[in-house]
């Protein structure tokens, strides 16, 4: 057909006229530049706004090398994705076995409480959005309910006795706190007030954060409500002073998610992640390395000096489930930032050292310790593999190189007998172990299973050693509870030897070492062991009105330290609980436990392919 052309019409289909199409045009690009502009009033407008403008542009600037790609390989699905491990399920059958079944029903609701609230606070759709995280969706991928059949009770009326007594304790150390010192950070048992320090930044009620994940498995729940609207009404985050990076990540950023996780209380996550935003400043070092030091106020970093390995190396867990709750890449991105330097760095004899130059990037000095400014640098690697659902290959392969430089370097057997980890100090043995170390029984016993076949056994008996030593350290003590530091020369073997390292100041290590060998080994003396320590606690560090550390151990007419530290009802009273109860109570194949005792979930690979088939197993 040949179109004929009409004087003042255009040839085109629409048959406008030019001054016509430029007003058209006029028109259309005022409306698209309209609706950009609305993004901004948009509720969720940051997501939105993540999608359509640059990164840059919403996010604080790293400084150093980039780590995008890493984050990304980090978080992106796994191969199998396309290939789940068991037989697809519909969600809606999934739903209804999760709903019909009475045992079920029964441990769902055994919260009732905050469940329902939760539910309430959660929208049937929430998570529809593959970018958003969907509480119920987690809730399918585990594999077991975290409160196991009974609460994880014990069958064994003995043990349960001992666990009720730790209950007792639990109630004990929170009702002297919340009646002297609430809302302040510690309970000065002694003088009956509270104590706030300098390591929060002026943050406040660090014992009702560390406490909340404790009382909710203890079942304390009228305690657990006064935690938690006390979370409601006054934690304030808008405090202005210099806070440990670390210790705030471990207590407040941990507990926060940890009580996310177990409760569904949109509350926890929300205060959780807007605390994670304030923390990021602290990256902005040309490295990329944090400094110990942040100043919450004025968004920025405080200290001067070097970073040291057990702070900046105790972020990835939290800030991986940052990522995980808010959608957003750069807390991952901060922390596999981290592990990149870490990993290129040169080590001396594999060995991390415990100071590192947030500017240059290089170690300070060639001390090296499992215990205090090492630490939990090294229970983060296989932590971080472990909660990765045993996919983050790299955190694999840096701890068991790691152990392996410990093993050759650092390990000891005393003229007695017992292994130990020293101390090393560029090249020379400082045959000294802290109360901290102890940790490590725990940290090689559940990593021991996915080390080289040949050497499994090997790790589990080198697990079983450490623990035995720490545990001599309290049996040779007067109170039953251990110094702060032992030494392995000059004729002692697990004893304190400096008046300055005889202190106890209601640590959990020890305890946390018994509860993974009791876990792994059900070999009844961790059980036994745990229980010398409740009763060695109750002899000596419990007071009229609370629970206290103690200056020394090696005398029986004790003097208290009037502090009843926060990690005390996080840590030390929750591993004891633990010990004595079931192990389906937060299993191990579904948790992981940060620093602070902060039970964190695995992140399953099925969480990214929607298709979760845990809890929809019903329990034999
Ligand atoms: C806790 O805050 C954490 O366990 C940290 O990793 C080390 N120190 C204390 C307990 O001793």
């Amino acid at each position: 057909m040949v179109f004929r052309k009409l004087p003042g019409v255009s040839a085109s289909g629409m048959g406008l006229r030019l001054s016509q199409k430029f007003v058209f045009l006029l028109f259309l690009s005022g409306l698209v530049t309209l609706c950009f502009g609305a993004l901004f009033f948009l509720p969720d407008s940051v997501r939105l706004k993540r999608i359509f403008l640059s990164k840059t542009e919403t996010q604080p600037v790293t400084v150093g090398s980039g780590s995008e790609n890493d984050a990304r390989e980090h978080l992106k699905r796994p191969k199998d994705q396309e290939h789940p491990r068991k037989p697809p399920v519909s969600h809606e059958a999934t739903e209804e076995r999760l709903a019909g079944g009475k045992a079920q029903e029964d441990l769902t609701l055994s919260r009732s409480k905050t469940e329902s609230a939760s539910e309430r606070a959660t929208s049937p759709d929430h998570g529809a959005n593959s970018d958003t995280f969907s509480y119920k969706k987690f809730k399918r991928c585990l594999l077991k309910h975290p409160l196991g059949r009974d609460n994880g009770k014990p069958s064994d009326p003995k043990t349960n006795e001992r666990r009720e007594k730790v209950k007792e304790m639990m109630k004990f150390a929170w009702d002297n706190y919340k009646r002297y010192a609430w809302g302040k950070n510690e309970l000065r048992p002694l003088t009956r007030n509270g104590h706030i320090g300098n390591m929060f930044g002026g943050l406040r009620g660090a014992s009702v954060i560390d406490s909340l994940d404790t009382l909710y498995i203890m079942g304390l729940m009228e305690e657990y409500n006064d935690a938690k609207e006390w979370v409601q009404t006054s934690l304030d985050l808008n405090s202005n002073g210099e806070a440990s990076l670390f210790e705030v990540n471990i207590r407040y950023v941990g507990g926060l998610l940890s009580a996310y996780y177990l409760t569904g209380e949109e509350l926890f996550k929300n205060k959780a992640v807007e605390l994670g935003e304030k923390l990021l400043p602290a990256f902005n070092t040309p490295t990329g390395i944090p400094r110990g030091v942040i100043n919450l106020g004025s968004w920025g970093w405080a200290s001067a000096g070097s970073s040291i390995l057990a702070e900046f190396g105790t972020l990835h867990l939290e800030f991986v489930h940052l990522t995980e709750l808010s959608s957003n890449p750069i807390y991952t991105e901060k922390v596999m930032n981290i592990r990149k330097l870490l990993n290129k760095i040169e080590k001396p004899h594999g060995l991390y050292p415990n100071f590192l130059s947030p500017v240059s990037g290089n170690w300070v000095q060639h001390h090296v310790s499992i215990g205090g400014l090492g630490d939990s640098f090294y229970e983060y690697l296989i932590k971080s593999y472990l909660m990765s659902d045993k996919t983050d290959d790299d955190a694999k392969k840096m701890y068991y190189s790691a152990l392996e430089a410990i093993e050759a370097n650092l390990v000891q057997k005393s003229p007695g007998g017992l292994t130990y980890m020293a101390e090393w100090r560029g090249g020379i043995l400082d045959h000294k172990m802290g109360h901290l170390a102890c940790f490590s029984g725990g940290m090689i016993g559940i990593g021991a299973d996915d080390g080289a076949p040949e050497k499994r056994q090997h790790y589990l008996d080198l697990a079983a050693e450490i623990t035995h030593t720490c545990h001599e350290s309290y049996a040779r003590s007067a109170t039953k509870l251990g110094p702060e530091a032992f030494r392995f020369d000059g004729g002692a073997e697990a004893t304190a030897t400096r008046l300055s390292d005889r202190y106890y100041i209601l640590r959990p290590e020890v305890i946390e070492s018994y509860m993974y060998m009791w876990r792994l080994t059900h070999d009844p003396k961790y059980r036994e062991w745990g229980w010398e320590a409740v009763e060695a606690l109750e002899e000596h560090c419990r007071v009229e009105s609370g629970f206290s550390g103690i200056r020394d151990v090696y005398t029986m007419t004790v003097s208290h330290d009037n502090m009843q530290q926060s990690f005390f009802l996080s840590e030390t009273l929750k591993y004891l609980y633990l010990l004595f109860s079931d192990d389906d109570l937060l299993p191990l194949e579904d948790w992981v436990f940060n620093t602070e005792a902060h039970p964190l979930p695995i992140i399953r690979k099925s969480f990214f392919s929607g298709e979760c088939y845990g809890l929809s197993i019903p329990f034999q």
